[in-house]
This record gives structure tokens, sequence and C-alpha cells, in this order.
């Protein structure tokens, strides 16, 4: 809780430096100013009053408003088209994608400070605009590198915890197996049973959120070289980025895979609240359960192959047809692969959206980054003849509301054309990312003050006798 205290001085400071009005007295507060501005924390502090009242309106003004009514289909549906969350960080649009605070990929990709001009955003600033809602200068994002930077450091003890799995045992349970040992340090836990007021309770939210960003590059590198480099750790290189580094600790330091990293934690940082991922951290943490376990929770949504082990199977697939079929198979090959795929009753992987109704932008801005880098890799090849092949096939089935291909059907030929070859560790990746959106939500849901998570369900007989009254 440090911090807090530093704030306050700050705020004292800045105080003392409004009073005594003088040149030299100036010069100081400017200075002070800057510093400031430089942390998240302070941006946080001014917005959260005016994000409560924003609320408090919207709740006294437009309370009783209908946003849409419930039917059958839709409850026994997957409560697909119900809207019935708030998630402040970002919105899914059907036709266009995700927008992270109103930006679209294209244009974080513009604006977003990049380790050198026209790179790739770092998934830093992502999480300044995610949490704030503001575009991050250089400076502010250099500044929150080097603050996760000092909150990287892993207790032993979550090492031990992963050496008691198999080596075998599934990435994605060791990984949530880390993160659970890490819960153990949880500001937030200890802060409730010490009896903290509601009013403070998004603080030590903040303080483990920004903790577990910090260090879960570290667990999941420890996780990938332990099962396929012979437990040969690389330790951080503490002059790098929070996407380059991750990428040096996994054992890759071409400039290019660090580029990769950093669009790739970027994209799949935050997909609004009703992904599966995101919406059980939300559940879960509604309950006050702090963000540790709250993530524990999303990760072992996240791990199922409907959602993002889906990246696993995609390239697991791919390399099934290359087996099968060799590099260059034709479009008449690819056709029949995917039928007898469909025919033995599995899903296409990487393809179809519960939300998405076109192209996941998450997919384009991966091509585009194939077709800049490795446009003659044979499997980034397959990767086009399948965009070309399978929607139309999932058009015929006749039941698949999105035939189009989503951000999973990209990212593992990405990684494999840069040696990262070992699909089964490929949603770990995406759950290092993933913890950017759902812990910046963690901290508004505690800000906002928003409530314990609890549906109405229904039983069928419930459903029947309600139908029939209504007929
Ligand atoms: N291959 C075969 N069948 C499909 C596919 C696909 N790629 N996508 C949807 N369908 C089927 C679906 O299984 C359902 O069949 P049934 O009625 O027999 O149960 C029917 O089409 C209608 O489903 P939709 O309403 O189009 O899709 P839904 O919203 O239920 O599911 C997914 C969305 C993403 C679960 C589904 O498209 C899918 O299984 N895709 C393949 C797996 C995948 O790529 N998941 C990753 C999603 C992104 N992520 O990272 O989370
Ligand atoms: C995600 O990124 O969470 C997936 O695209 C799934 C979803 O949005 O439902």
């Amino acid at each position: 809780m440090v911090f807090y205290r530093s704030v306050s001085l700050l705020s004292k400071l800045r105080n003392r430096a409004v009073q005594q009005h003088s040149v030299s007295s100036s010069v100081r507060w400017l200075q002070i100013q800057a510093s400031s501005d430089l942390d998240i924390r302070s941006h946080l502090k001014e917005l959260i009053p005016e994000q409560q009242e924003r609320l408090k309106k919207i709740k006294s003004e437009y309370g009783k408003v209908q946003l849409g009514s419930i039917t059958v289909d839709m409850v026994l549906g997957g409560m697909r088209g119900m809207t019935g969350l708030l998630w402040e960080t970002s919105l899914l649009d059907p036709d266009e994608g995700i927008r992270f605070r109103g930006l679209s990929i294209p244009e974080c990709q513009k604006v977003l400070p990049a380790v050198k001009p026209g790179g790739e955003p770092l998934p830093e600033g992502l999480l300044w605009l995610l949490l704030t809602g503001k575009v991050p200068s250089k400076e502010q994002v250099d500044a929150l590198s080097s603050e996760l930077r000092s909150r990287a450091n892993i207790p032993d003890h979550v090492y031990k915890a992963i050496d008691a799995l198999p080596i075998t045992a599934h990435p994605m349970t060791q990984f949530t197996t880390g993160v659970m040992a890490l819960q153990v340090q949880s500001e937030f836990s200890k802060a409730y049973e010490n009896g903290i007021h509601k009013s403070k309770y998004w603080e030590p939210t903040f303080e483990d959120s920004l903790s577990l960003i910090a260090q879960l590059p570290a667990v999941a590198a420890y996780i990938y070289r332990r099962i396929y480099k012979n437990g040969e750790i690389v330790p951080a290189n503490d002059s790098l980025d929070y996407g380059g580094n991750f990428a040096h600790m996994l054992g890759f330091d071409s400039s290019e895979m660090q580029e990769l990293m950093r669009l790739y934690v970027t994209i799949h940082s935050d997909h609004e609240g009703g992904n599966v991922s995101a919406h059980t951290g939300h559940l879960v943490s509604s309950a006050l359960s702090d963000p540790y376990l709250s993530f524990a929770a999303a990760l072992n949504g996240l791990a199922g192959p409907l959602h993002g082990l889906a990246n696993q199977e995609v390239l697991l697939w791919i390399k099934s047809v290359v087996n099968e079929c060799g590099e260059n198979i034709s479009k008449d090959q690819l056709k029949d692969y995917v039928w007898k795929t469909l025919n033995s009753g599995k899903v296409v992987p990487g393809f179809g959206h519960g939300v998405l109704r076109k192209t996941d932008p998450r997919y384009m801005c991966q091509r585009e980054f194939a077709l800049k880098h490795l446009p003659d890799d044979p499997l980034f090849q397959l990767v086009s003849k399948l965009y070309d092949v399978v929607p139309p096939i999932l058009t015929e089935l006749g039941k698949v509301k999105n035939p189009w291909p989503n951000v999973d059907a990209h990212s593992g030929v990405l990684l494999n054309y840069y040696g990262l070859t070992e699909a089964r560790y490929y949603t770990v990746l995406f759950g290092v990312s993933r913890a950017i959106g759902i812990c910046s939500q963690l901290i508004w849901d505690r800000a906002l003050g928003l409530p314990l998570e609890r549906p109405k369900s229904v039983t069928m007989e419930w459903l029947e006798k309600h139908c029939n009254k209504s007929v």
C-alpha cells in the first residue's frame, strides 16, 4: 500500500505548490504535475469519482428503460443476443469487430506507442488505454513498463507448486496452478480480512491486478521452458518492454518475434464482457473473490476448445492436414478434408463466432503481419487457402451463423514460423494477454461498486407452464 501514501503526499505537495505562488514554486508544481502524469494511479483517482457519478445518473435517469426482451430461444441458446453485463474496456460490433475504449485495432496500431515508429503497439499502452480510456504518451507507457518490471518477481513457492505437477500436465493446468499459487500474496484478500471500507475496494484490486499482469509472463515462460526446454530458464531482460521480454523469457530474441508478441498480447487482451473467460472472471470477482481467484477461474474457461484452446486445435488440425495431404494441398483436397472433419462430428477450429458476423479484425491484422514478414511460409499459404475454402462450406451447412475465421485461425502459424511450434502451449499465451483486459475491468467493477452477479434460472417445467399461460 506504499503508493497510496505517496499519492496523498503528492496531493499535499500539490496543494502547497498552489498556495506558494512564486516563480520557483510554479516550476516545482510543473515537476510534480509531470511526475503524477506518469503515474496511472493518479489518473484513476481522478477518473473514478466522475465515472461513479455517471453511473449514478444512468441508474436514476434510465433505470427503467428496456433494452430488449428475453425469448425462450435466448434462455436455451447460451444467452446469445441478451444484453446483461456492463463492461467498460471494450465493445464488440458484430460486423466491425472489437474496439478498445472506442479504438479499432488499426487505430490502436496507429496511435499507441511502439518501440520504433510504425512498429506494433506496446501492450502496456493498451493496458493504459483500457484502464483510463486515454491514449498514453510514450513516457507514460515507459513508466508503466518499469512499474510492471518492479512487480515481476515470482515467489519460489509458485515454481514449487508448478513443479509438483507432472510435466505432462496440460500447460493451461500448470498455468492456472501458478496463478493460484500467486494468490497467497493478494492485497485484496488481506485488506478484506482487515475490514477495508467498500469505497476503497478498487485500491487493493488495482495492486493485485498490476502485480498479476506483471508476473504472468515469467510464470508462463517458466512453464514453457519446463515442458519443452529441459527446464533451462531464461532470466528476464530488464531493458525490454513487457511483450519483448516475454518473447525473450520464452527463448526467442529475434526482433520480429518480439514485435509479434507485442501484437499478439495487444489483440488478445479484451473482447468485451460476454466471452467465457471475461464473463467468468467478472462473475467470480462479483463475489469479492480477489483478482487471482477470479483470473484463475477465467483461465479455466479459456482452456475450453470452443474458446481459447481453439488456437491449439487450429495448429494441430493444420498439421494433420499437412501430414495427410502435404503442404501443397490443392483446394479440392482441402475441401474434402474440411468435409471429413465435419462429417466426423467435429467443428472446424478457428471459424465461427458467438457474436462476430464478419472476418475477425484480429485475424486480418495477423494476416497483414504474415504478408509483411512471412509471405512465402507454406503454413501461412495453407491458412490463406482455408480462408477461401472453409466459409462456403460452413455456409452450405446452413446452420453456422458466422462462417468467417476468428482470431485463432491465424495465430498458430505465426508462432510456428518463429520456432514456437508447441501447439499445446498456445492457450497460455492467450491467457497472459487476456489478463490485461479482465483485470482492467475488475478494477472498474470495484471502483463502480458493481453488485454480486446473480441471474435467475428456470426449469423446463417452469418454461412449459409459463409458455402455456402466455399462448
Ligand atoms: N465448424 C463446424 N460447425 C460449426 C462451426 C464450425 N467452425 N461454427 C459453428 N458451428 C455449428 C455449431 O456447432 C452449431 O451446431 P449445432 O446446432 O449442431 O450445435 C451451429 O453451427 C450454430 O452455431 P453458431 O450459432 O453459428 O455458433 P455458436 O455461437 O453456438 O458458437 C463457436 C460459436 C465459436 C463456439 C463456434 O463457431 C465454433 O465451435 N467454432 C469453432 C471453435 C473456435 O474456433 N472457437 C474459437 C472462438 C474464438 N475464441 O477464441 O474464443
Ligand atoms: C474472445 O476473444 O473472447 C473470443 O473471440 C470469444 C468471444 O468473444 O466470445
